[in-house]
């Protein structure tokens, strides 16, 4: 009889069910479900439709039900950043906001002046993103005051949707640290934080670490569903999950924490892991981020904006009745010789409304060549990507003090072998593309090892290097 697991992993532009089992070693997936996410656009607000997510979490469940394969446990990550607040009945309060909605603007001027950036960074050891949870917050305290004064519970998208299906109110940790609301020097709460923003102390309780039972299917669901199950935290942050299954290569003993990864979606998150968080001067500066992941290590790195570029891209060509497939658009720009680039952490990127004309306004300023054609549009950021890799490792080598000859690039955009190449070119490193489902394969690896699977981390990650195939990239 097999052992099936269940990930449930959302991100950004879709979702999907996973099933894992573990045979001979090797890890074993079926993906069972599948389904579309966007941010909706609502009264001029960028929110998430939770109700129809979690409608697609129950179809998936139900799914399980249909295949005969009902999982011992399952777990739910998604993005992080975004929450509900809930009312004393437990319904939602205002919207489940998106974070890039524009509610943020100024909000990290109200927060400084109560604390400023240089001590929040270093209390905190997380980056400047303005949709971080702590400007969100700003922007509800100063916008919609009553919303945060009626509000009895604060739970982080999937800590929501654990709650939907068991009935019990857990806060993860891992996702909790992209509030910036986490010490990293007493994984907890920064109460103290907590109260200069006179944000309610009551929303913030007892965190829970990957790993942690939360609780068994409620009757109705069991109902719904046609079975029960144990749901299991994950490191519900999906950046967490990911990295979790960064291939460990047996050999290589002794450089486990010496990793350099890409995980690469919707965002690329570039970057290392730290057995302690680096809250440094220098560190701020750089811009890089200490986010707790599981067993309290440190996932040391770089927000770059990523794939939402191309598939903002094509989206907005889609509406033009221009259709392409992302393989389309990688074989249209290389056969470009475009010089342009942009830079990729530029907030002009983050919610344009034409991300095609973001990227012609960005290289007409800079005084580069425009880009005309939709080859031209996807070679520009897809170079202006490479490079910006590129720096990133600089960055990370010279804060760090260590050289890293790999590179891991694993999620959905691994699978960009013309993105890889030119990766492999600017870095100078040999990439290793894949796994593709890096994210719900780390939700099962902290699955499997709350249930004995594996005895550590180590042990899973080897178990990821043998059981998927990586492609290898040398630099040219
Ligand atoms: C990736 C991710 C990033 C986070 C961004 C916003 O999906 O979780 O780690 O910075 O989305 O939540």
């Amino acid at each position: 009889m097999e052992k099936y697991y269940l990930a449930v992993d959302i991100g950004a532009s879709s979702g999907r069910h996973i099933l894992g089992t573990v045979q001979d070693g090797k890890i074993v997936l079926e993906e069972i479900y599948r389904f579309e996410n966007s941010m909706k656009q609502e009264d001029g607000h960028l929110s998430w439709d939770v109700e129809s997510l979690f409608a697609e979490i129950k179809e998936g469940l139900k799914q399980c039900k249909k295949l005969d394969k009902i999982p011992v446990s399952m777990g739910i990550d998604t993005w992080a950043v975004d929450f509900v607040l809930l009312d004393e009945n437990n319904k939602i309060l205002g919207r489940a906001a998106g974070y890039r909605d524009g509610r943020t603007s100024g909000m990290d001027e109200k927060v400084y002046e109560i604390i400023s950036q240089n001590d929040l960074y270093k209390r905190t050891g997380i980056q400047k993103q303005i949709f971080n949870t702590i400007y969100q917050l700003m922007a509800v305290k100063e916008k919609e005051p009553e919303l945060l004064k009626r509000a009895e519970s604060f739970l982080m998208i999937p800590d929501y949707f654990n709650f939907l299906l068991t009935g019990e109110k857990k806060q993860e940790y891992t996702n909790a640290t992209t509030t910036q609301l986490v010490s990293p020097v007493t994984e907890n709460w920064d109460y103290e934080l907590i109260r200069m923003l006179s944000y309610p102390e009551k929303l913030f309780g007892p965190l829970s670490m990957p790993g942690t039972n939360a609780g068994q299917f409620t009757e109705e669901i069991i109902k719904e569903v046609g079975f029960s199950c144990t749901v299991v935290l994950p490191a519900t942050h999906d950046t967490g999950s990911a990295v979790m299954a960064v291939p460990k290569v047996p050999d290589k003993e002794g450089e486990e924490d010496d990793i350099l990864y890409i995980s690469s979606g919707t965002w690329s998150l570039m970057g290392t892991e730290l057995l302690a968080a680096d809250c440094s001067k220098e560190s701020m500066e750089a811009n890089f981020t200490n986010e707790g992941g599981y067993d309290y290590r440190y996932r040391y790195l770089k927000n770059i904006m990523g794939l939402w570029m191309i598939q903002s891209v094509k989206k907005e060509l889609a509406g033009r009745g221009e259709h392409y497939s992302f393989a389309e658009l990688c074989d249209l720009a290389s056969k470009e010789t475009i010089p342009s680039l942009v830079d990729c952490n530029d907030s002009s990127f983050l919610a344009p409304e034409s991300m095609i004309k973001a990227v012609v306004n960005f290289c007409r300023n800079k005084k580069q060549p425009v880009p005309k054609s939709a080859g031209e549009i996807a070679a520009v950021i897809y170079n202006s990507l490479a490079v910006c890799y590129k720096e990133t490792a600089e960055e990370l080598e010279s804060i760090t003090g260590k050289t890293y000859s790999d590179l891991h690039v694993v999620g959905g955009g691994s699978n960009a072998a013309y993105l890889n190449k030119l990766t492999a070119k600017q870095t100078g490193k040999t990439v290793y593309a894949g796994p593709g489902e890096a994210t719900a394969i780390g939700n099962l690896l902290a699955q499997m090892i709350a249930s004995g699977e594996f005895k550590d981390l180590k042990s899973a990650r080897e178990s990821v290097y043998r059981s998927f195939a990586v492609k290898e990239y040398k630099p040219l």
